[in-house]
């Protein structure tokens, strides 16, 4: 009878973590592949690929399926013949949902050149209608590689139940940068009012 109580709970268990999994996000995990299957807007000051399998220069997996999303780094330049520091971005437009409002993604960052003297504004960003509301500055200091490290949240409540424009990128100012991977993007449940109410609250609800 103990083993069958246990199942039950087991099963119970299971029902709530299927009951508070996220709502997806469209292509939140850059499976899709690069341009025209994404189902990102992809924008870059070079001609390189970021959307992709970027397990054979980073010796490192997506963190969710093969294909991921690398803001920042550098571009072969076929005229110079040099690595050039790039700035990209994809964007997508989506209704945030109402009871779902924290996004949730993960990085891996990892910076190979030196740090700039002072740090000149190398950073990745999420981005809202255009206003930054998650930023990481590209410096060694944050490198996290080889790992893969989130979730990382960013409550967009301000949001909940509109229509936006949601970007990732990364930015490249001057001569060296870092670079930034993101994967597994996805909506997550908002705090429910219980959550957030003092224990007088409560015991005014159930008394
Ligand atoms: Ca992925």
């Amino acid at each position: 009878m103990k083993s069958t109580s246990l199942i039950v709970i087991a099963l119970l268990c299971g029902a709530a973590a299927v009951s508070l999994a996220g709502t997806p996000l469209p292509d939140g995990s850059f499976e899709q592949g690069p341009p025209p299957a994404s189902g990102w807007t992809e924008a870059s000051d070079h001609s390189c690929e970021w959307i992709g399998d970027h397990s054979g220069t980073w010796y490192v997996s997506a963190y969710d399926g093969t294909q991921d999303f690398w803001a920042a780094g550098y571009c072969l330049d076929d005229v110079s013949g040099e690595n050039v520091p790039v700035s990209t971005s994809v964007s997508q437009s989506l209704t945030v949902p109402a009871d779902s409002s924290v996004l949730s993604f993960y990085y891996i960052a990892f910076r190979t050149t030196g740090d700039d003297v002072p740090a000149d504004g190398d950073r990745a960003y999420v981005a809202v209608d255009g206003a930054e509301v998650w930023t990481l500055p590209l410096t060694s200091d944050n490198n996290t590689y080889p790992s893969w490290v989130g979730p990382v949240t960013v409550d967009l409540a301000a949001w909940g139940g509109q229509a936006v424009t949601l970007s990732l990128g990364g930015v490249s100012v001057g001569a060296d940068t870092g670079n930034l991977r993101f994967d597994l993007l996805t909506f997550e449940p908002s705090s429910t009012p219980v959550e957030g109410a003092s224990w007088g609250a409560l015991k005014a609800l159930y008394r």
